[in-house]
This record gives C-alpha cells, structure tokens and sequence, in this order.
C-alpha cells in the first residue's frame, strides 16, 4: 500500500470527529458531469452563468433545460465505490448503525460511540451519498430533486424525469430548483452546523472538489485551523492541496475503497 495512503489510513482509524467534504468529483465515476475542467458541464455555459437567481429571471427555460438534463442524467446514475465508502465509514465510526438499534440504545443523530462522531458535508445536489447509505449529511448547495415556489415558497420534492417546463406550484406560481445558486446564502443552520463540525474536526477528508466555490472551501481551512489532519483526494491539484496535510492523487471510486 502506498505510503501516503497508509498514513491517511492510519490517521484516519486513530481520529474521533471525522468529517468528509465532497464534491463533484466524488459522483464522476456514476456518470454525473462534474462543473469545471475536462468533460465540463453544459453546451458552452459556465455554472457562474445557469446556477444564478438572475439567469433564472433572464431566461428560466434555459436553466430548467440544464437542469433538467443534470436531473435526467442522475436519476440514471448509480452510486460508486466512493460513495459506499464515505457511508462505510460512518458506519464504523456510529459503531455499525444495525449494531446501535441491536443494543436498542438510542444514539445520537451523529451515531457514534461517546466522543466519536461523523459528519459527511456534499455540495453535490444528486442524492447520491443517501442512496449509498450515509445518514448524517449537510447537503450545503440543496438538492436537484427538490424545487421551491416563488409564489408560496413552498418546497417539495419533485422526480418527473423530464420535468415539465416550466413548472408551477398549485397555486400558480413558477418552481425553482431548491438549490443553492451564486449570490444566494446557504441556509444558515445548515451552514452553522458545517463550521461547526469542521471547527471539531480532528479529521477531514476533502474528495473531489475542485476547492473554489466558496464557503465550502473555507470549511476545509477552518478544519486545518482547528488542528484537524486534512486529507485530499483528487485526479488534480486544486487551491486546497498546498496546505492539505496528504494529498492522495486518483480516482475517488478508486482510492476511497483502499481508506477501509
Ligand atoms: C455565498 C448550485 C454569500 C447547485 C452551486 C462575488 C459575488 C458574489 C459571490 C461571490 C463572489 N466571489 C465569490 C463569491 C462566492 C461564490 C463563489 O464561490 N464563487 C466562485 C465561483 C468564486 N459563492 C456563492 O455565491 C455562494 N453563496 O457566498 O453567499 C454571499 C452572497 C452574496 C454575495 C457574496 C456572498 C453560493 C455557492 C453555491 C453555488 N451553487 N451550484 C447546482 O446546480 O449544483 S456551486 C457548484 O460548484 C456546484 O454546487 C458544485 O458543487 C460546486 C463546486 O464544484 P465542485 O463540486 O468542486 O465540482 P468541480 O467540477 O468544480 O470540480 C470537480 C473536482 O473533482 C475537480 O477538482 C476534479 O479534478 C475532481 N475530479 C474529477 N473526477 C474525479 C475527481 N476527483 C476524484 N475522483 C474523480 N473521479
Ligand atoms: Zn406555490
């Protein structure tokens, strides 16, 4: 087993607070098109330009088209090793969630033997971590599955695949994607408890993103602030590797399985 690999495992079965940001990349291997670089999004927009309230106004046929397409091509996919290992290893360190309802004790949302603890914080909107198993995740730009009406503001979940467009909500107004877009703050309880448990951690691991959507990125920093070994996965560099303590460089359905 590789050196660095080794000593990210190591670390990783000596840690407490484990906390797993991912990103895009994470969901590449199920097919899901990741934002930035090869094999980019959509036609010839950039995400800065679809995923904005303003572009929603300007043209919102356009971006239900993208996501539309983006809800076709996930409801497709399948999760990937990388996803079974993220939820495996909460399941280890919630100490087996069968175990816990065994013992009928009742365990934390957070699950964990005493001081143990596991948080999976995804910018990913597929869902694709849940359908793997992962329990205690903080979904920070939404999900692509649910959609808001700027009528009523309700929110629900919405499958059609496709979707018609463009959608209303039965009191008439138009549905938007329940997702985070640029210029939009992400819901602060959810933002809240992502600082907070990167501010805990005494390990993170960061998969898959390309590390320059901000506040996510800051969550890896606060992590390395804090004292928190913090380990990247990626098939590149990104403005997170210089003060990542490992780098492991790869396929995160590929390296992701060999952590267990
Ligand atoms: C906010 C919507 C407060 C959901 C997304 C100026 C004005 C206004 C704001 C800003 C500004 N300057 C900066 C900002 C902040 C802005 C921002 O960060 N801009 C960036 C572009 C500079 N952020 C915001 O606006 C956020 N809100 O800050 O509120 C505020 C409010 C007003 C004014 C100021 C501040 C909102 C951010 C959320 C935006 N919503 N998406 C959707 O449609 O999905 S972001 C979009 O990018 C996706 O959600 C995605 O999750 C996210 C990050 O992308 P990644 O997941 O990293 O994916 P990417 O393709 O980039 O990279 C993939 C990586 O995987 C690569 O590194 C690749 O090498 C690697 N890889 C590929 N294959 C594999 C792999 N790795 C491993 N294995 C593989 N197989
Ligand atoms: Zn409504």
């Amino acid at each position: 087993m590789p050196e660095d690999l080794r000593r990210v495992r190591e670390r990783l079965l000596s840690s407490e607070r484990v906390v797993v940001l991912t990103g895009a990349g994470v969901s590449a291997e199920s097919g899901v098109p990741i934002f930035r670089g090869e094999g980019g999004l959509w036609r010839d927009f950039r995400p800065e330009d679809l995923a904005t309230p303003q572009a929603f106004k300007r043209d919102p046929v356009l971006v239900w088209e993208w996501y539309d397409w983006r809800r076709e091509r996930i409801a497709s996919a399948r999760p990937n090793p990388a996803h079974y290992a993220i939820a495996e290893i909460e399941k280890r360190l919630s100490g087996g969630t069968a175990r816990a309802a065994k013992t009928g004790k009742k365990r934390a949302r957070h699950g964990g033997p005493p001081g143990k603890s596991f948080t999976l914080i995804t910018q990913n909107v597929d869902g694709l971590h849940s359908l793997a198993g992962s329990v205690n995740i903080l979904e920070i730009h939404g999900s692509i599955w649910r959609v808001r009406c700027l009528g009523c503001g309700r929110e629900t979940v919405n499958r059609d695949v496709p979707i018609k467009i463009l959608p209303h909500c039965a009191c008439g107004g138009v549905l938007r994607p329940a997702v985070v877009w640029f210029g939009e703050t992400l819901p602060q309880a959810v933002i809240e408890a992502a600082f907070g448990a990167s501010s805990g951690a005494d390990f993170m691991l960061v998969a898959g993103t390309s590390g320059v959507v901000e506040p996510a990125a800051s969550l890896a920093l606060r992590a390395k602030e804090r004292g928190a070994f913090v380990a990247e996965i990626n098939t590149g560099r990104t403005p997170l590797s210089g003060m990542a303590d490992a780098t492991l460089h790869g396929k995160a359905g590929e390296i992701l399985p060999g952590l267990l």
